[in-house]
């Protein structure tokens, strides 16, 4: 049975008061993943949103162990995490290696790439707030065409992202997923999957950040919901190659359609000199990467 927010676990791994900004979904979304894992894990984190989260030694605002490990390698790390488990006969304890988009999709993709294809027996979660945010809104391979962000500041980005996710499907890994800190349910029963499946799981899970994107901080849920009512966030899973829509993703291919991605765009000021062709371009990525999704979920 899904989870609701009557039987979710009322335990908290995530303890009150830490240093990210208010509204932060990374924090929403950080604090359900901890949930699913019942606080059994070890974490490994480079240098990040995440890393402020954790808090700086001797204080933290967790109740889990974690490494801090060096940008470039996260996948290393979480590789080594679960060879000393073995040599201890602990390789019961799960390995979650968590990096932001920058951390993932740019500077320790080779390092994932290789754990990956090693089949290592760790889950890997990129939340991806679609930018270098730590250090004040750097361009990064996740930041998507037209947005202005600290390296791309008046004109936006010029180019599309890359799609981490199904760069990561295309491993041959036996659990892929896309989640949304906006929808923290969904997310907490696919963590909760992913840590009963052996091998490589990697899940991207999209998580607004008002400062960076430029909206305020009581809209977060808001903005989350907005990306997937529009398609330009879409929530599914791949089980052992089997395609799965999730949550609304599912309910609107079910019985509703998208919303324009312009109601999406409009909210943020991260856009605001979007012009009219690169509204239409984005449209048209959306409506495409949709169609794809109906398209496999359909054969299964
Ligand atoms: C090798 C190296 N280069 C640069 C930095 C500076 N740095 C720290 S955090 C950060 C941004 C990380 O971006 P991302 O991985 O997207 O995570 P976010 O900050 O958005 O949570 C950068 C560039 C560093 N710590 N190490
Ligand atoms: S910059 Fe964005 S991701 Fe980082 S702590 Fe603030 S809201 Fe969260």
């Amino acid at each position: 049975m899904p989870t609701n927010a009557v039987n979710l676990t009322e335990k908290e791994y995530l303890l009150p008061g830490n240093r990210v900004c208010p509204g932060c979904a990374l924090s929403l979304a950080y604090r359900h993943i901890l949930k699913a894992l019942e606080g059994q894990v070890i974490v490994t984190v480079p240098a990040s949103c995440l890393t402020v989260l954790h808090g700086m030694y001797p204080v933290t605002s967790v109740s889990v162990p974690c490494v801090n490990t060096p940008f470039a390698s996260t996948g290393a790390s979480a590789t080594g995490l679960v060879a000393g488990l073995k040599a201890l006969g602990r390789e019961n304890l799960p390995v979650l290696a968590s990096a932001g988009d920058g951390g993932t999709h740019d500077i320790g993709i080779q390092a994932l790439s290789g754990a990956t294809e090693r089949q290592g027996n760790f889950i890997y979660i990129c939340y991806d707030n679609e930018g270098y945010m730590n250090t004040g809104n750097q361009r990064s391979g996740s930041t998507p065409l037209g947005a202005i962000s600290g390296t791309t500041p008046i004109l936006g980005k010029q180019q599309n992202p890359k799609d981490m996710t199904a760069i990561m499907e295309a491993h041959g890994i036996p659990y892929v997923a896309a989640a949304n800190a906006a929808y923290p349910l969904d997310l907490y029963d696919k963590v909760r999957k992913a840590r009963g499946i052996k091998g490589t799981r990697f899940m991207h899970v999209f998580t607004p950040c008002p400062p960076g994107w430029r909206f305020p901080f009581s809209d977060t849920i808001r903005i989350g919901e907005l990306a997937v009512q529009t398609g330009w966030n879409i929530l599914y899973e791949v089980e052992n190659g089997d395609f799965r829509l999730t949550s609304a993703s599912e309910s609107i291919a079910l019985k509703g359609h998208l919303r324009p991605v312009r109601d999406f765009l409009m909210e943020q000021g991260r856009f605001k000199n979007l012009t009219e062709a690169q509204i239409e371009e984005l449209q048209e990525r959306v409506n495409a990467r949709w169609q794809h999704c109906l398209d496999r979920a359909a054969k299964q």
